[in-house]
């Protein structure tokens, strides 16, 4: 089983459902940078407060403030680790490369979770966060299609890639996913 993993897929493929069952299975660190922002949005930090302007519009928040986020948890990773919803830039990936170089632990592989846009729209109205509105949602998918989906290429490049269909039953998801992964 590989255990540096990196989740990909546009918003409400289900990256933050799957990561969370895989992570408890196999015991490895959840890195979600979208819940590591929302906690700053909780905790009403500086960083919270700029972050929440952003990913209310369905924005990307500024790499600099991911990047500075992820690397403090990175450094201290100790076991297998699964980045879900980081990079989401060019940008970001390249940083990660460098990040991930210094501390001699390459990516094994990206999950790329597939859904169509009707059910990811569909999936997310259903699940109600403040970032959850038809709006907001159609703003999300293009930058996605626009700037997150071109990593899909990147990574290809790479070798890395393992495309999971993301529809279905959760559980019949996560099987695919370790299918892929043995
Ligand atoms: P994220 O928190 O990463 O969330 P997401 O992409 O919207 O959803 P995900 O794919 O994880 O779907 P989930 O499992 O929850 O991003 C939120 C925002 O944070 C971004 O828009 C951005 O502003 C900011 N951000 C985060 N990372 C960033 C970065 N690196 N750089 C810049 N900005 C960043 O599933 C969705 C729903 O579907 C849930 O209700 C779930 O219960 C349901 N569901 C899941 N699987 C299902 C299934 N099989 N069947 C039916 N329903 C299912």
């Amino acid at each position: 089983m590989q255990t540096r993993l990196l989740f990909l897929g546009p918003p409400g493929a289900g990256k933050g459902t799957q990561a969370q069952l895989l992570c408890k299975k196999y015991d490895l660190m959840h890195l979600s940078t979208g819940d590591m922002l929302r906690s700053e949005v909780s905790a009403g930090s500086p960083l919270g407060i700029e972050a929440a302007e952003l990913m209310n519009k369905g924005e990307l928040v500024s790499d600099s403030l991911v990047l500075s986020i992820v690397e403090n948890r990175l450094n201290e990773a100790s076991q297998g680790w699964l980045l879900d919803g980081f990079p989401r830039t060019v940008d970001q990936a390249e940083a990660l490369s460098v990040l991930l170089g210094k501390i001699q632990q390459p990516i094994q592989a990206v999950v790329v979770i597939t859904l169509d846009a009707e059910f990811l729209i569909k999936r997310l109205l259903g699940r109600g966060r403040t970032d959850d509105n038809e709006t907001v949602i159609r703003h999300r998918l293009e930058v996605y299609k626009e700037k997150t989906a071109p990593l899909i290429a990147h990574y290809t490049k790479e070798g890395l890639v393992k495309t999971v269909k993301g529809d279905g039953d959760v559980l019949e998801i996560a099987s695919r996913i370790e299918a892929v992964l043995s």
